[in-house]
């Protein structure tokens, strides 16, 4: 948890109204060997949750290094976003599978 985080949270609770911070979650799904959607935009602090409807195991492997994250067969995984920039990455299994992340700060 960031200080920037812990503010809102508290004022929130002095409201009496707990609200849970502002990201969100984002799902892409990864059915038939194709990303979608192919580009995403998000904010720092959302989350991406990768949905891997195929019977095979997939990554999302960014170009630049920022992640690395393997989907296995009918399963889901989560990369909280951490910086801010435009993302190109891939399956490392099918290098065909191809998608964009522009994460605004
Ligand atoms: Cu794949």
């Amino acid at each position: 948890m960031t200080p920037r985080r812990i503010l809102p949270i508290a004022a929130a609770l002095l409201l009496g109204t707990f609200v849970s911070a502002h990201a969100a979650t984002i799902q892409i799904s990864m059915e038939n060997l194709v990303v979608s959607p192919a580009e995403t935009t998000a904010k720092v602090g959302d989350s991406i949750e990768w949905i891997n409807k195929d019977i095979v195991a997939h990554t999302a492997t960014a170009r630049n290094g920022d992640f690395d994250v393997t989907i296995p067969p009918k399963k889901t995984a989560t990369l909280v976003l951490k910086k801010a920039g435009t993302v190109d990455y891939y399956c490392r299994f099918h290098p065909n599978m191809k998608a964009t992340l522009v994460v605004t700060p």
